[in-house]
């Protein structure tokens, strides 16, 4: 199988070449037609809208597939460096809005599409998020994705098509359960197979040490069980400039051989079952948003995607450059997102080789100067580790690699620093104890060319802890590259009346230059401006509550603010936080104390690990203290809470345009960027947050009087840890005390008493991380801001307008710029659009 040719020859010259297609709303419709009357044989429909989705999107992929070809054969031709964003996470969400977005206005399309008696938006609702990432680290692949096609960079995706994606979350008296998420059940039709260039993969067995002809020691991974992995291409269009990059993502099944041997044996039944096993490795994504995975099917995945990735890039090489591999590190760069795919660190050294013949010093040369790593977080239940024997077991080659990569290493430091084995063993890829580990993330770092971190606070909070020692030793490995959100999706598309205003006041340019939103700053001043801006914001709040009764069935009020927290439900998120202060609204409202409350929705979503129980009971608590809250008539005019069920992709592009307030409250120095907080911000949302991940960074462009800061900073933190007391600040704060006293009575849960002594417990905690009791006042107190600077109506919306007007940095066209400046190095490639 490894064996097959690259390009299949013979092929008449000019045979896939088809005369350009039509790109006017007639055209488009004509083809949707025939897909879906003669490829799909329909007939109604109304009965069918899922198809009449189907056959639009194939009518626009046509035109994409075009523009496809092109840009691919141009980067052939030129022989240019390319960057591999090697990832086990793609959080794509939707693909059809977005394509006829990049191609073109949807204008055409939604008039010509009236004929079928469906709304556009009906249409482009059919389709299934593509949920194949946990959260921020999943879209942060699909931004950049985004953006290197609109910066016209040849730039590949490669990771897993998982068969089940993000779990479904649906809440049953108030508790989250989890449904499978069989997104590609009814076809994906974005995605083309490419069985021609499948690929095999290895698994257990042994290494056979053996002399060839010459007399050299030479391995071998013998005895192995190989699966076979066949890459799925999803294109990635640019922004209306006839680039479209490709997303390769693998899907594993049973070798051919494989199963003929076992039938031979007489067990043909064994053989078919056999597949499954194979079949399982890209089964489903792990759940685990930043906590620990330690299962052996997941490190299966991990090196599945590092294997195939790899050889699939080498066999592009060697088709054209035979085994010379002189070149090979000047035209390829491979972008690590976080130590999941770090496999491929010893996997490019055995493959270099064992499979083409270089020795050790040519292949590291190779590998070090290619790899380079981006970490995304610094707890230490995120940080991967895998257990020596398990590693051994299942990928015996590849350990042998890393033992040998960590013995030179830490002759290196020993030489560094004479003497000092405290620091070798401190330093070494192999942690030893009563269970030896891999540290993947050491490993990262020694055979890495760039080491960063996604925000400047966490960046430098890496270079100060986790990496210090191999700080000190190469320096200048490491930098930040503060994260991004791409503006197409974020706002163009989920804000399009936000963006038709944008755009007639300062032009179309800020698409792809998100920095000329600054020449919106003048017009924060200009109360007819204002008025329009408010109108938008208005009509955003009626859609977002329009969903919040869809899903919810509680009416939220336009006029009140809408106060709004998504993200996954994590502890250091601090979700507790945001509850403990509707809570206490709730007591304020009961005790008569309604002075100065502003009427306010507060909404809530997010998905919680399956096996994280304290977030779980958080989801409860927070639909516990809703049911009270919006039942009682006396508080339900001035407070509302809900929460929002299955957040994903598809509904923060409803959420994020009509939020008042962005909650980004995480315990200092825990929240390594966050990128939620950049799409509210863009979207002209208020953010009320902590010193900490981009928070950091969004107020220094946003200017503190723009802002609402709460809070210990990341040093304070760490200060107040070594003497906390939340039992004494408690009893000291008497707001505090009285939620306190309410959780702790039941008052939320009568019908099941009990059930969040956890949560108050965590609480009184004097070894609660994320210090939810100090940061209590403060929080409160500047909530309370917020609240009333929402009633000078005129001067929050100066506040919206400045905040969209310095959003500009956090476009990731910006981010992925830094990148390519200073780690990719990657040409442009124009296309004619
Ligand atoms: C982030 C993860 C993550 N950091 C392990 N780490 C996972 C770790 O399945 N796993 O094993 C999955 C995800 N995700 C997030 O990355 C950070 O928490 C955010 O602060 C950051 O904005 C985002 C993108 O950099």
């Amino acid at each position: 199988m490894n064996s097959r040719p690259f390009v299949t020859s013979k092929t008449p010259a000019g045979f896939a070449d088809l005369p350009p297609l039509g790109m006017d709303g007639k055209s488009i419709f004509e083809d949707f037609r025939r897909y879906f009357s003669r490829t799909l044989g329909r007939n109604e429909l109304n009965e069918a809208t899922y198809h009449v989705y189907t056959s639009l999107s194939v009518a626009w992929r046509d035109r994409i597939v075009e523009r496809w070809k092109k840009t691919q054969a141009s980067y052939d031709d030129r022989d240019t460096k390319r960057t591999f964003y090697l990832s086990l996470e793609f959080l794509m969400g939707r693909a059809l809005g977005n394509a006829m977005l990049n191609l073109d206005e949807k204008g055409a399309t939604a008039d010509i599409m009236k004929k079928t008696g469906l709304a556009l938006e009906e249409i482009i609702d059919q389709e299934h998020d593509a949920g194949l990432g946990n959260g921020g680290l999943g879209r942060l692949a699909a931004c950049f994705l985004d953006s290197c096609a609109t910066l016209q960079l040849p730039v590949m995706g490669y990771g897993i098509r998982y068969e089940y994606g993000m779990f479904r979350q649906k809440i049953e008296n108030g508790y989250q359960l989890e449904e499978p998420d069989h997104w590609l059940r009814i076809g994906n039709p974005w995605e083309i197979e490419r069985q021609e260039l499948s690929v095999r993969v290895k698994f257990g067995g042994y290494t056979d040490f053996y002399t060839d002809e010459s007399g050299t020691t030479k391995a071998r991974w013998v005895h192995s069980h190989d699966v076979l992995a066949i890459p799925y291409d999803m294109p990635i269009p640019g922004y209306r400039n006839g680039t479209v990059n490709t997303l390769r993502l693998w899907k594993s099944t049973a070798t051919d051989e494989f199963d003929l041997n076992e039938f031979n044996a007489g067990s043909y039944s064994e053989a078919v079952a056999a597949k499954n096993a194979a079949e399982h490795i890209t089964m489903v994504l792990y759940p685990n948003d930043a906590s620990e995975n330690g299962k052996e099917l997941r490190l299966r995945q991990q090196y599945f995607l590092a294997s195939a990735s790899l050889q699939d890039v080498l066999r592009a090489w060697v088709s054209k450059h035979g085994n010379d591999f002189t070149d090979f590190a000047d035209k390829h760069c491979f972008q690590l997102n976080d130590t999941h795919p770090t496999c491929a660190v010893p996997e490019l050294m055995r493959l270099l080789m064992d499979e083409h013949g270089l020795g050790w010093d040519e292949a590291w040369a190779i590998t070090s100067k290619t790899v380079a790593y981006t970490n995304h977080t610094l707890l230490p239940e995120a940080l991967e580790k895998w257990p020596v024997s398990m590693f051994g077991r299942l990928l015996p080659r590849l350990l042998d690699i890393i033992c040998e990569i960590n013995a030179r290493f830490l002759t290196a430091v020993a030489q560094r620093w004479p003497g000092d084995g405290e620091r070798q063993s401190r330093m070494s890829i192999i942690e030893e104890g009563p269970e030896k580990q891999v540290r993947m993330a050491y490993l990262a770092v020694v055979a890495s060319t760039s080491v960063n971190g996604v925000a400047e606070l966490h960046s430098r909070l890496l270079q100060q802890h986790l990496f210090h020692d191999f700080y000190e030793l190469w320096p200048e490995k490491f930098n930040n590259k503060t994260n991004g959100v791409t503006p197409r999706r974020w706002m163009t598309s989920s804000n399009p009346e936000l963006s038709a205003l944008i755009t007639a006041t300062i032009g179309p340019d800020w698409v792809t230059d998100t920095q000329q939103l600054s020449k919106l700053a003048p017009f924060a001043e200009d109360a007819k401006f204002r008025a329009k801006w408010r109108k938008i914001k208005l009509a955003n709040k009626a859609r977002l509550a329009a969903l919040v009764k869809r899903d919810c069935g509680v009416d939220f009020d336009v006029n009140a603010i809408f106060d709004i927290q998504v993200k996954r439900i994590h502890e250091y998120k601090r979700q507790l936080l945001n509850i403990l202060h509707v809570i206490h609204l709730y007591d304020r409202i009961k005790r008569g104390d309604k002075q100065g409350i502003t009427p306010r929705c507060v909404l809530i979503g997010g998905k919680a690990a399956p096996g994280y129980m304290m977030a779980k009971r958080i989801i409860k608590l927070v639909n516990a203290v809703a049911a009270v809250v919006n039942a009682d008539p006396e508080v339900s005019p001035l407070l509302k809470l809900v929460f929002l069920p299955d957040y994903r992709v598809s509904a923060m592009e409803i959420i994020c345009p009509g939020a008042d307030l962005s909650e980004q409250i995480s315990t200092a120095g825990k929240e390594a960027s966050g990128t939620g907080n950049m799409k509210f911000m863009m979207n002209g949302a208020m953010t009320i947050g902590t010193l900490d991940g981009a928070n950091i960074e969004i107020m220094e462009e946003v200017g503190e009087e723009n802002f609402f800061l709460f809070g210990l900073n990341a040093e304070e933190v760490e200060d107040m840890k070594r003497r906390y007391d939340p039992a004494a600040i408690i009893a000291q704060d008497e707001d505090l005390s009285r939620v306190m006293h309410l959780l702790a009575c039941n008052h939320f849960n009568l019908f099941e008493p009990g059930i969040f002594d956890p949560i108050v417990d965590s609480i009184y905690n004097p070894h609660d991380q994320w210090l939810t009791a100090a940061d209590f006042r403060s929080y409160i107190d500047t909530q309370k801001a917020a609240a009333s600077a929402y009633l000078d109506q005129e001067h929050w919306t100066r506040m919206s307008i400045l905040n969209t007007a310095a959003s500009g940095k956090f476009s990731s066209d910006r981010t992925i710029a830094d990148y390519n400046k200073d780690i990719w190095h990657l040409p442009t490639i124009k296309q004619h659009a």
